[in-house]
């Protein structure tokens, strides 16, 4: 476990702190009881990610598709955020200049308060038209099995990045500003499997940052953090407060 040591090092680093950017992933939604994407219970094992987040999938079997979005925003809609989310929104609050860059759809940033968000895979409470590419929040639930949009009839699809998609341009340029302008960059519950939000630790680290980990598994240590805090996010982040 996290010696007291490196939370105290980090919390009095934190109150010396003017920029802090922070890249969330399914971990920190991990307290509130939604299943992570690798973990042991992960929502890949029971889904085959490459089968389901893909144009490919979508376009050979919407509903099949629909059925897993549907299945998780039901599952999503009886969760709260938790500890470590409200210690963000609070964290937001103290620092000057805070961007918060998260990998999960879940939306919980959102409820726990945060603002100034980057949702790089976009969010599973929206929708956006293959037709007219019109995008809408939804959070009807369930949804029918095949959505169709209201102005123009084409289907709609979850506003999310699926693999092979690239990045909203906008939301990569400013999560790259923000690694590159903070002096202090948090990574909370990520496995870094993932392209590009994988690199920003590293652009942040060679701009001068300070990076520090917060993962429940010990072994995330070999990246880029200069301090590796393990344990649960809900347990460690409000620590750091
Ligand atoms: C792109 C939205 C290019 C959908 C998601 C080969 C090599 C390198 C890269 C690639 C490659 N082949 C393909 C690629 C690119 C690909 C990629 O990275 N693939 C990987 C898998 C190899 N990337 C892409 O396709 C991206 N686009 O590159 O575009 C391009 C460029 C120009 C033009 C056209 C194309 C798009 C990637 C986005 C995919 N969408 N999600 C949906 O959610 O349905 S990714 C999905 O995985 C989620 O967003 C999730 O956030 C993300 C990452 O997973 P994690 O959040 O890290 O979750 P995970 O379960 O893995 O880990 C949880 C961690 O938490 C663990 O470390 C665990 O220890 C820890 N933990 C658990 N409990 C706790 C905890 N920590 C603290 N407290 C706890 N309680
Ligand atoms: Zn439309």
């Amino acid at each position: 476990m996290t010696s007291i040591s490196d939370i105290d090092k980090i919390r009095d680093r934190l109150t010396q702190t003017r920029s802090l950017t922070v890249l969330t992933g399914a971990g920190v939604s991990a307290d509130s009881g939604v299943p992570t994407f690798r973990g042991p219970e992960g929502l890949w094992k029971t889904y085959r990610a490459e089968e389901l987040a893909t144009p490919e999938a979508f376009s050979k079997n919407p509903g099949l598709v629909w059925e897993w979005y549907n299945w998780r925003r039901e599952l999503i809609h009886t969760k709260e955020p938790n500890a470590a989310h409200a210690a963000l929104a609070s964290l937001e609050e103290r620092i000057p200049s805070f961007t918060l860059i998260t990998q999960n759809v879940d939306g919980l940033h959102v409820r726990a308060g945060s603002r100034n968000i980057v949702e790089i895979h976009g969010n599973i409470w929206k929708v956006r038209c293959t037709g007219c590419h019109t995008i809408s929040f939804n959070d009807e639930i369930p949804l029918p099995p095949l959505p169709a949009c209201d102005l123009c009839g084409e289907p709609l699809r979850p506003h999310v990045v699926w693999f092979g998609e690239s990045l909203d341009a906008e939301n990569i340029k400013r999560s790259l500003k923000a690694a590159e302008e903070s002096e202090l960059f948090l990574v909370v519950g990520t496995s870094g499997n993932v392209q590009p939000a994988a690199s920003f630790a590293e652009i942040a680290k060679s701009n001068g940052s300070y990076i520090v980990e917060v993962n429940l598994d010990p072994t995330r240590g070999n990246g880029p953090a200069d301090t590796s805090l393990t344990g649960r996010a809900a347990e460690i982040l409000p620590r750091l407060l």
